[in-house]
C-alpha cells in the first residue's frame, strides 16, 4: 500500500487507499470456501491488480464466471505471448484450449513467475469453470474457441494495416468485450442493444490499444524476440524500423508517431460512451468504465510525451484508487 513518502506528499490519497482497503476486505469474505474458488480469486490478485479490483465489487455469482473468464483467457495469453514455445507446439494448444477447459486433468506448463503457477495449477480454475451456470459456460467456451484461432492467425502474420491491428486487437480484447456482454447477459441484469457487438468490441480495442500504446518500449525489448504492435502503415510513415523511434536523435518524428497513435485509439471513444450510457446495474457500469476512466488518463499521459520511449509512462496508484472510491463519495 504505498510508501509513506509518497502518502505524505500526496494526503489527499489517504481516504481513497483506505476506502480501497475495506472494500478488499468486505470482497474477500464472499469468495466460495472450496480450494479451486480460493485459488481462482488468489491468482486474479496476483496477475492483475487493477482487473482483480473492478472483478471483486461485481455481485457474487456473476463475479465468479467474469473470474474464471479472465483466469481461462490470461492462461491462453501465457501460452501465446511465451516466445520459448515453437510454432507447431503452439499453434494446436492455442486451438484447442476451449476444449481443454472442460478437462480438469489437463494442463501445459509454460509462462515465468505466477504464470507458470496458473498454468501449473489449471485444473483449479477447470473445477471453478465446471461449476458455472452452462450460460456462462458456453459463453466463455465461445469466446475462448475464436481467441485461440485468432492468436494462432497472428502468430504466422505481422500487424501491417491499420485493419491488421483492429483485427488483431479484437482476437485479443474486442472478444472479451463480447463475452462479457454475454455473461452480462446471462445474469439476468442487462440488456443487449441491436449494435452489441459492434460497440462491446470497442470497448476492447480502446483498452488493448492503450496498453499497446503504453508498451511500446517493454515490447520492442522483449527478449529473446521483440514483440510489434504498432501497424506498419502508421509508423512506416515516420521511421524505417519501428525500434529506431526510441532514439534521441528521432525523437520529433517519434512523438508524431505517438500522437497518431494516439488519435486512432480515440476513435472507439464514440462507441465506449454509447455502450457504458445503455448499462442498468451500477456495479456492472463501475466494473465497465473504472478501466475505461483509466485508460484515459493513460493516454492523456502517453499524447505528445516523449518519455514514452525512454522509460515507463504510468498513472500515479492514489490517483487510479480515487475511481475506486464510490461515485457519490467522489462527486
Ligand atoms: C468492460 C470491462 C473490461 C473489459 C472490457 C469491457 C472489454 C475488454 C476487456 C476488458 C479486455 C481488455 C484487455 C486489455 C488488456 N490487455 C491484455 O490483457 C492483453 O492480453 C489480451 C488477451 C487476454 C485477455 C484477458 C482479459 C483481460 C481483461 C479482462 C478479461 C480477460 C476478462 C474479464 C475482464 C477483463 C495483454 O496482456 C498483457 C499482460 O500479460 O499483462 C497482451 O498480451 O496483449
Ligand atoms: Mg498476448
Amino acid at each position: 500500500m504505498g510508501s509513506l513518502r509518497t502518502l505524505l506528499r500526496y494526503p489527499d490519497d489517504i481516504y481513497p487507499l483506505l476506502k480501497m482497503k475495506r472494500a478488499i476486505e468486505k470482497a474477500e469474505k464472499q469468495i466460495p470456501p472450496e480450494p479451486h474458488w480460493g485459488f481462482c480469486y488468489s491468482m486474479l490478485h496476483k496477475v492483475s491488480r487493477s482487473f482483480s479490483l473492478v472483478i471483486q465489487q461485481l455481485r457474487p455469482e456473476l463475479r465468479n464466471a467474469v473470474c474464471v473468464f479472465y483466469l481461462v483467457l490470461r492462461a491462453l495469453d501465457t501460452v501465446e505471448d511465451d516466445t520459448s514455445i515453437p510454432t507447431d507446439e503452439k499453434l494446436p494448444i492455442l486451438i484447442a484450449f476451449h476444449r481443454h477447459i472442460y478437462d480438469t486433468d489437463w494442463h501445459y506448463s509454460c509462462g515465468t513467475k505466477e504464470y507458470k503457477v496458473l498454468m501449473d495449477q489449471f485444473h483449479h480454475v477447470s473445477a471453478a469453470f465446471l461449476e458455472l451456470d452452462k450460460g456462462y459456460q458456453e459463453a466463455i467456451e465461445e469466446i475462448t474457441k475464436r481467441m485461440g484461432a485468432g492468436m494462432a492467425k497472428f502468430i504466422c502474420q505481422e500487424v501491417e494495416t491499420v485493419d491488421d491491428y483492429d483485427e488483431y486487437c479484437h482476437y485479443v480484447a474486442g472478444l472479451v468485450g463480447l463475452g462479457l456482454s454475454k455473461l452480462f447477459l446471462a445474469s439476468g441484469s442487462e440488456v443487449l442493444l441491436p449494435d452489441w457487438e459492434q460497440i462491446s468490441n470497442s470497448m476492447g480495442l480502446f483498452l488493448q490499444k492503450t496498453n499497446i500504446i503504453r508498451d511500446y518500449l517493454e515490447d520492442i525489448n522483449e527478449i529473446p524476440k521483440s514483440r510489434m504492435f504498432w501497424p506498419r502503415k502508421i509508423w512506416g510513415k515516420y521511421a524505417d524500423k519501428l525500434e529506431d523511434l526510441k532514439y534521441e536523435e528521432n525523437s520529433t518524428k517519434a512523438v508524431s508517431c505517438l500522437n497518431e497513435m494516439v488519435t486512432n485509439a480515440l476513435t472507439h471513444i464514440e462507441d465506449c460512451l454509447k455502450y457504458m450510457s445503455a448499462l442498468r446495474d451500477p456495479s456492472i457500469f463501475r466494473f465497465c468504465a473504472i478501466p475505461q476512466i483509466m485508460a484515459i488518463g493513460t493516454l492523456a499521459l502517453c499524447y505528445n510525451n516523449v518519455q514514452l520511449f525512454r522509460g515507463v509512462v504510468k498513472l500515479r496508484r492514489g490517483k487510479k484508487l480515487y475511481l475506486y472510491t464510490p461515485f457519490h463519495i467522489i462527486i
